[in-house]
């Protein structure tokens, strides 16, 4: 007798599911730019798939009592899918200020996917929480003069390989120093004078170039025995 009624309280209950998943697709317009994915800007692949990480994170922030401000600096601050940029900053409202009914914030084109961490800005594209530009920099080396080493610092606006080599006044590589992943934000790494065989190289001009995404930059530096 359970079992007979256990199939129909199933269909009942996959159907209400249905019309709870189906009913989300209004919250559209209580995310700011979301007209540049629709569906997708929530869920996986399309309405009634299951939700991304942004849409999990929204989902969150919906409380019972059917309250459906959601969109504000709690929900902008978070990276919900994990991609180094703010939920906030994909959406280009990086301060979470844009409120229904309010004109689109920053430019669609430069919108990304919040739920997809394959969808990332570019990094001149965004600014950070304090109003910033995101940008990758190469800071110059300290000390310079140097000798025997020196510290070289750069900050990265988004998690992903950073590779430094050192070259001499001829252009010739010196020194493979780093080609690794390195986390957001500012790091240091040393170069101590020596070449790729480990042995120490003479007085002179070098060069150390940065790469990292489709960043490039150069700078001197000057090794003083
Ligand atoms: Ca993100």
């Amino acid at each position: 007798m359970k079992q007979k009624l256990l199939i129909p309280l199933l269909l009942i209950a996959s159907f209400a599911i249905t019309l709870v998943v189906g009913s989300h697709s209004f919250r559209l317009n209580k995310v700011p730019n979301s007209s540049k994915f629709s569906c997708n800007t929530c869920h996986t692949n399309g309405g009634g798939t299951p939700r991304n990480p942004f849409g999990l994170d929204v989902e969150s922030l919906v409380t019972p009592g059917g309250n459906e401000t959601f969109w504000g600096p709690e929900l902008a601050a978070l990276d919900s899918d994990g991609d180094g940029f703010t939920n906030g900053e994909e959406l280009q409202d990086p301060n979470g200020e844009w409120m229904e009914g309010m004109a689109q914030p920053g430019d669609i084109a430069l919108v990304t996917a919040p739920g997809d961490s394959n969808s990332k800005p570019s990094a001149t594209s965004v600014t950070d929480l304090f109003g910033n530009p995101a940008i990758y920099e190469l800071h110059g080396n300290y000390p310079n003069p140097f000798n025997p080493s020196t510290n070289i610092q750069f900050t990265i606006p988004q998690p992903g390989n950073v590779k430094i080599d050192i070259y001499n006044i001829n252009g010739e590589l010196v020194s493979s120093l780093t080609n690794k992943d390195f986390a957001i934000g500012t790091h240091s790494v040393t170069w101590n004078g020596k070449d790729n065989s480990g042995s120490s190289v003479s007085s002179g001009i070098y060069l150390y170039r940065m790469t990292s995404n489709n960043f490039v930059q150069s700078n001197r530096m000057l090794l003083l025995k």
